[in-house]
């Protein structure tokens, strides 16, 4: 199978299993309409298909990772649909579509944002008991709850709300290895503890998923300044307007490219151990330094 098959067969898995999640769940109407609009919107569920595809590449069963993967993209869409919202960057549009706050209110956006997130935890809590307690599969949770919360994204988001300017590189590491790294790396070490990973095989996989993390993160400062909005879905160009903290603000547009290319080249050595079955990443990674979305 190619690796855009594959690509093709993991979001059809996870955006099936999403749409069923809160089918019918007996829950305030209008709290599941604004959950459900922007869980099924239109994202690329990046880090749902990493999961599922470190799962298959260490001979484990896509549908195992699968409860795992929907309960990523639930965390991924609660922290955009909050990232939105006045308070925090103040985004009129997402995924080409009005922000959740804009169709539902503010209260509400914040409910569906809370509410995403610990159905996600339910989620997982939930397939962990259908396997017993599995260690390796409670492992998988923990890397998620890792990446999530205050020693992840939430640290990333709190440290770069109060970074109004581009000041050192430093500080820029460290609110993207969290903001946006720290859930790219989980999804992917996930995966890598539900198919059984050993040490050696969790190491080298945490070390791709930083710099595959790293590299999404400046090519989406690069398409901030380059893309456009039917690319992205997004209102673009504010980071640059607001003199944000970004690889482009920082190093300038040349360097951040340069250093695409040379986090892309590190992320493929990285992958070396795990030779042919790791063609997916490969293809992704070259994938992600040439995206224009
Ligand atoms: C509210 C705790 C909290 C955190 C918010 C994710 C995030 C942290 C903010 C979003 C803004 C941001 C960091 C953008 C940079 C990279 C990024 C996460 C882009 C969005 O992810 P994609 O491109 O989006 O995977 P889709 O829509 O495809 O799912």
């Amino acid at each position: 199978m190619t690796c855009a098959a594959d690509a093709a067969r993991y979001r059809e898995l996870v955006s099936r299993a999403l749409a069923e999640a809160l089918h019918g769940a007996d829950i305030p109407p209008r709290l599941r309409d604004a959950m459900g609009y922007s869980l099924r919107g239109s994202g690329k569920l990046l880090r749902p298909c990493l999961a599922l595809a470190a799962c298959e590449m260490l001979g484990g069963e896509a549908t195992d990772a699968l409860p795992v993967a929907c309960a990523l993209e639930m965390i991924h869409t609660y922290s955009l649909i909050h990232d939105d919202l006045p308070a925090m960057d103040d985004d009129d549009f997402r995924r080409g579509r009005p922000s959740n706050h804009k169709v539902f209110g503010e209260g509400m956006a914040i409910l569906a944002g809370d509410g995403l997130l610990s159905f996600a935890f339910e989620t997982m809590l939930d397939a962990l008991s259908l396997k017993g307690n599995d260690p390796d599969y409670l492992a998988a949770l923990r890397a998620v709850a890792r990446g999530a919360g205050i020693f992840g994204m939430v640290a990333g988001q709190a440290v770069d709300l109060d970074a109004a300017e581009a000041d050192s590189g430093e500080r820029l590491d460290y609110i993207h290895s969290r903001k946006t790294g720290a859930m790219i790396r989980a999804a992917v070490l996930a995966g890598a503890h539900i198919a059984h990973a050993d040490a050696g095989q969790i190491a080298a996989l945490s070390e791709f998923g930083s710099l595959y993390g790293l590299l999404f993160q400046i090519t989406d400062d690069i398409l901030d300044v380059e893309g456009s909005f039917g690319g992205m879905g997004k209102t673009l160009g504010k980071d640059q307007a607001a003199h944000k903290l970004t690889y482009v603000n920082l190093y300038g547009l040349e360097t951040a490219k340069k250093m695409a290319e040379e986090i892309a080249a590190q992320a493929q050595v990285a992958l070396e151990p795990f030779g042919r079955p790791a063609e997916y990443f490969l293809k992704l990674t070259e994938d992600t330094l040439r995206r224009d979305h």
